[in-house]
């Protein structure tokens, strides 16, 4: 089959090559591997033409129940202190419940899913960090949000390998009744903030509670308006580069227990390893410097 000769087994070179270009091709095989094992291939295309796509059943139902209901309590919380961060303005009842990452173990799980990691890694790259963990309610009779990309302070030209993408976890059925969130399909490719006509050309997601929608932080999107009574509940897993500073200072609040229960890969994804910024006197976190020179790639 062509696609099983594309990778490691249907090469060689006579010459030898220099390591940094092996060490690439490595990455390559490493990311195609992953995603051919994870069946992920026609996700991959759907990412390439519309800058999204959406996983079904990445969790069990129970565990999705269980993310809602803690999202929804963390909320409660924020409320009770007085510093729930409201979505509509001051006036709406939508709302982000922040910092979930650092407030329960269960966020861990979801981070750590193997199928979003790997089509966030397809997108951002092996060295991508988490920026934040939110949970999205968007309550009956508020406005939507506004179309926007994902990578708010970058000037545009916006570069086509994105600086930010996101998951958005599908906690109550998606549908345009539900406020589900709204994408323009191939605007990715535009590299630029949307305008004012882009909501014409927007439409809703249609997904079930329990998957996953993975897209380029330079598609073009909102959350849509709910009109269903209640609440949707979404949640975000925001990654970024690493020279981008991150929403959640996650480097700071994550335990070492934390670390030590997770893959090694969690310790690098709340920051761990990020060359920036210098502390105690050293130019720089000396667990960034292997990362200097393979992110110049877009797969680094
Ligand atoms: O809640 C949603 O559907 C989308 C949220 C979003 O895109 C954002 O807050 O950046
Ligand atoms: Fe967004």
């Amino acid at each position: 089959m062509a696609t099983e000769s594309t990778s490691v087994e249907g090469r060689s070179s006579k010459r030898a090559r220099p390591r940094a270009v092996l060490e690439h091709d490595q990455r390559l095989d490493r990311i195609r591997a992953d995603l051919m094992r994870l069946d992920l291939a026609p996700h991959v295309l759907d990412l390439e033409l519309y800058g999204y796509t959406i996983l079904p059943e990445v969790k069990p139902p129970a565990f999705c129940d269980q993310l809602r209901e803690t999202i929804l309590k963390l909320g409660e919380e924020d409320r009770i202190a007085g510093r729930r961060i409201p979505l509509a303005g001051a006036d709406g009842q939508s709302y982000l419940v922040t910092w979930l990452l650092a407030r329960d173990p269960i966020f861990e799980a979801a981070v750590m899913a193997e199928k979003p990691l790997a089509l966030i890694t397809y997108l951002m790259g092996e060295s991508c960090q988490i920026s934040s963990n939110h949970g999205h309610v968007r309550v009956c009779g508020d406005p939507p949000q506004g179309l926007h990309t994902d990578a708010p302070l970058v000037a545009a030209p916006i570069p086509s390998a994105p600086v930010a993408s996101n998951m958005m976890w599908v906690l109550d059925d998606f549908s345009e009744e539900a406020g589900a969130t709204l994408v323009v399909p191939g605007s990715h490719r535009q590299l630029v903030h949307p305008g004012p006509s882009a909501a014409k050309a927007a439409v809703s997601i249609t997904a079930r509670k329990g998957s996953v929608i993975v897209f380029n932080g330079n598609l073009w999107h909102g959350a849509g308006a709910r009109t269903l009574p209640g609440e949707r509940v979404g949640m975000t897993v925001y990654f970024n580069r690493m020279y981008i500073r991150p929403q959640e200072d996650l480097n700071a609040v994550i335990s070492d227990e934390a670390i030590a229960r997770n893959p090694p890969r969690f310790a690098h994804l709340v920051g761990r390893n990020n060359p920036y910024p210098a502390r105690e006197y050293a130019f720089f976190n000396p667990k960034g410097y292997p990362y200097f020179e393979p992110t110049q790639d877009r797969f680094g």
